[in-house]
């Protein structure tokens, strides 16, 4: 029996024992009302069609310089000064960072955008460079047009979150990673530790996709496992082995990192065909590092769920900590949906510039709008993984929202790190949205 039924069935009996059924109640109890979707649901949707047509202006560029845009030669600069442009454009700060490999320039790009915490930057990122066998589209065509969008979308959207946004393209990775590794080596250890996340993207559109999720970092994983969990798609852990990006130059020094990958030169299996579509026994992409890595190499549904994945990663991890002048109290505003009677979803809370552990009396403020609240299942996550159960769920507590605050003894937990709010829908009809959250110490 879903809720709907078993809930009409539960108001008609009230009515009725109530002698308050009268002729005016409808044939049929109007079914809930839907949930109230989220004031502004966190991130923009990306254009696919935007995305696209970058992919198609870097196509261009490498038809019109020798059918690539490698390291060294003259389609990776023209790939640099045509982003460039366009994030000049749209009002970020850009700065080109030259190096020296194999005997060619390389070039970096890297687009700040004004404001934010400058000692809280997240970085998202992906390499511009392709093989000198072909145009590279969607190795990695796709990271770049795709991070290029979000970057662009923020533009539009004018946000302003806590922390500091800085996007990057980076040159050579298909000579080893170089230019990723040369910013960071080039990072002074002071700069290096403002990082809390980097966030890579290298081959989201292969043709027979796959959903892979780096699992380097918790949190950054489970945030983009949220947004697959929320559209009903299901992901797997990228297993293709660490240092195969350049996500791998920042994991190397210490910095949290995480990403999407749609799979390259690997089979894929009759158990991902069933789950994802596509062609079992198939490369996840057949022309990867091959001429034929063109525009028409490009899976349009997985570009799109991957372009947006990352807008949402980027709306959420930013919303950093705002500590108050008090200095106790520590918020995330972001939106995050919870799917109706679906997986768990998580609202990270970073905290920092604490000594010890948390208190045995930690104030956890939760606003969640709902319209069934005993559909809801509230646990808070300490940084190393501990639950603390907040709210059981009450299937006949039909009221609206928890806005509530519970006490928990967390004094066995560190307090610095990354705490997350963790809520579940458990129960068919209704649903609802983190609004915000907080931690008072
Ligand atoms: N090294 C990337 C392709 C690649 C292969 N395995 C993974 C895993 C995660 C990200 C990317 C990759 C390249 O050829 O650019
Ligand atoms: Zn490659
Ligand atoms: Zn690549
Ligand atoms: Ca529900």
């Amino acid at each position: 029996m879903t809720h709907s039924v078993h809930r009409r069935a539960a108001v008609v009996t009230a009515l009725a024992l109530a002698g308050l059924l009268s002729a005016a109640v409808p044939a049929a109890i109007a079914a809930p009302s839907a949930a109230p979707s989220p004031a502004a649901l966190a991130a923009p949707d990306i254009p696919l069609a935007n995305v696209k047509a970058h992919l198609a202006d870097l196509q261009s560029i490498a038809t019109a310089n020798g059918g690539n845009r490698a390291h060294g030669r003259t389609g990776y600069k023209a790939s640099v000064d045509h982003l460039k442009a366009k994030l000049d454009a749209a009002g970020f700060t850009t700065t080109v960072q030259q190096f020296t490999s194999s005997g060619a320039t390389g070039y970096n790009l890297i687009a700040d955008w004004p404001g934010g915490d400058a000692n809280q930057v997240l970085m998202a990122g992906a390499h511009l460079d392709s093989v000198t066998s072909g145009p590279g589209i969607n190795d990695n065509g796709s990271g770049s047009a795709a991070v290029l969008e979000t970057a662009l979308a923020v533009s539009r959207a004018q946000f302003a979150p806590a922390k500091h946004l800085r996007f990057a393209w980076w040159g050579a990775e298909e000579l080893g990673l170089v230019g990723s590794r040369y910013y960071v080596n080039n990072l002074p250890a002071a700069e290096r530790s403002k990082i809390t996340g980097y966030l890579n993207f290298d081959m989201i559109g292969s043709p027979n996709p796959g959903y892979f999720v780096y699992d380097d970092d918790p949190v950054i994983e489970q945030t983009f496992k949220d947004y697959f969990a929320g559209i009903g798609v299901p992901t797997e852990i990228e297993t293709e082995g660490d240092g195969r990006s350049d996500h791998a130059s920042f994991k190397n020094v210490g910095i949290p990192v995480g990403g999407l990958f749609t799979g390259a030169s690997r089979t894929k299996s009759s158990a991902q065909a069933q789950k994802w579509g596509g062609t079992s026994g198939q490369a996840f992409d057949r022309c990867y590092h091959s001429s034929c890595d063109s525009t028409s190499n490009i899976n349009d549904t997985a570009l799109d769920r991957n372009s947006d994945a990352i807008a949402h990663a980027i709306w959420t991890l930013s919303a950093g900590t705002t500590v108050p002048p008090g200095g106790d109290v520590y918020e995330n505003a972001a939106d995050v949906a919870v799917p109706d009677n679906g997986a768990a979803v998580t609202s990270p809370l970073a905290v920092t510039g604490r000594t010890g552990n948390a208190p045995s009396a930690l104030q956890v403020s939760v606003d969640i709008k709902h319209t069934w609240r005993g559909d809801l299942v509230i646990d808070l996550l300490a940084p190393d993984g501990t639950a603390y159960r907040l709210k059981n769920s009450s299937g006949s507590d039909s009221a609206d929202n928890v806005v509530a605050t519970y006490t928990v003894n967390a004094s066995a937990e560190a307090a610095n790190g990354t705490w997350q709010l963790r809520v579940q829908d458990v129960a068919a009809q209704d649903t609802g949205y983190i609004n915000s959250w907080k931690l008072t110490f």
